[in-house]
């Protein structure tokens, strides 16, 4: 655990904003810095989170657009994005999501070269990767938020069905941080109990339960999207939860986006959530997941079409 922790913050949207608010109100780190390329959006943000500061805790709060602040961040979340123009495919969006991603990372190695780097932006398993490449830091200390949330949205849902608390639910969605997404159902545990062997509520089918689960795992951020444009309250308490883990030590697992390398059979450099030890080093280490046939074949899938989109945007 840190004696003194600072948090640094890259973007001050929709998502950068209410991950310094998740951090002030879990009272996770002593400073925060929220980088802004405007730097007015930072302080009109910065203060109004710090309003709720004397009412919680005895954090700083600095808002700023000078990387030069954000040196000694023990840990950085960045939430910069590029939003989608009118008549621009994904593919171009990616491009310039993949130029912006490079610019900052560069500047980050300058000035935060110790820092662990905890990639939110999406397409968050792509733009991982980017930064892994681009950064001369150990790749260890680089990983994206991935499907923590969807992780979490699952074992909430599942726990619901079986009328356990979702604590007790453990289970991974894992692959892309996306459609592609997939539940390793096969490894799930509840309590002590493989899910296969858990009595089940009276009417309720396996097979049922683990679609039904799913879908609304799948459907919820385009649900949310649909009706407010956006979504930032849950990924920034998944973010605040992995920064809090880094600064505290506190070696708990997730399922982050990380570099696969050989494991699984994949592509050397392949970038997709697995579930992963974190701690003040970052990804302390992975843990190596026995899959059955079914979920290789959706792991190679999703790992290939995450290997094209990248390689077709020549970082
Ligand atoms: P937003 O509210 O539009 O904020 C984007 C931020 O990026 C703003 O602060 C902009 O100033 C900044 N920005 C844009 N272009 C540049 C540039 N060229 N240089 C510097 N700064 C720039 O977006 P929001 O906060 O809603 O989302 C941010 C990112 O998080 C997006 O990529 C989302 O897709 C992504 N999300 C990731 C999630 C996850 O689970 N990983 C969940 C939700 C959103």
């Amino acid at each position: 655990m840190l004696n003194y922790s600072k948090i640094g913050v890259i973007g001050a949207g929709n998502v950068g904003a209410a991950i310094v608010n998740a951090l002030v109100l879990r009272n996770i780190g002593k400073e925060i810095v929220l980088f802004n390329r405007d730097k007015n959006k930072a302080v009109a943000e910065a203060m109004d989170i710090d309003d709720t500061i004397p009412l919680l805790s005895e954090m700083k709060i600095k808002a700023t657009n000078k990387y030069e602040d954000i040196s000694d961040c023990n840990v950085i979340a960045i939430t910069v994005g590029a939003r989608q123009k009118e008549g621009e495919t994904r593919l171009e969006l990616l491009g310039r999501n993949t130029k912006i991603t490079k610019e900052i990372i560069t500047k980050l190695d300058k000035f935060a070269p110790n820092a662990v780097l905890i990639m939110v932006s999406n397409p968050v398993d792509i733009l991982t990767r980017v930064a892994q490449e681009t950064s001369s830091r150990d790749k260890k200390k680089i990983f994206g938020s991935g499907t923590v949330l969807d992780t979490s949205r699952l074992r909430y849902q599942v726990g619901k069905e079986l009328n356990v608390n979702r604590k007790n639910v453990h289970i991974h969605v894992v692959g892309e941080h996306g459609d592609s997404e997939f539940a390793v159902w096969s490894n799930a545990i509840i309590g002590s109990i493989k899910l296969k062997n858990f009595p089940l509520p009276k009417n309720l089918e396996l097979k049922e339960m683990k679609e039904k689960t799913m879908q609304i795992v799948k459907k919820r951020a385009y649900e949310i999207i649909q009706r407010k444009g956006y979504t930032n309250f849950g990924v920034a308490i998944a973010v605040a939860k992995l920064i809090q883990c880094v600064i505290r030590d506190e070696k708990k697992i997730f399922s982050v986006s990380v570099g696969a390398n050989e494991e699984y059979n994949l592509e050397k450099g392949t970038v997709l959530s697995l579930p992963c030890v974190i701690g003040s080093l970052g990804i302390e280490h992975r843990l190596r997941l026995s899959l059955n046939k079914k979920e290789k074949v959706q792991l190679l899938t999703a790992s290939k079409s995450l290997d094209e989109a990248y390689k077709k945007i020549k970082p």
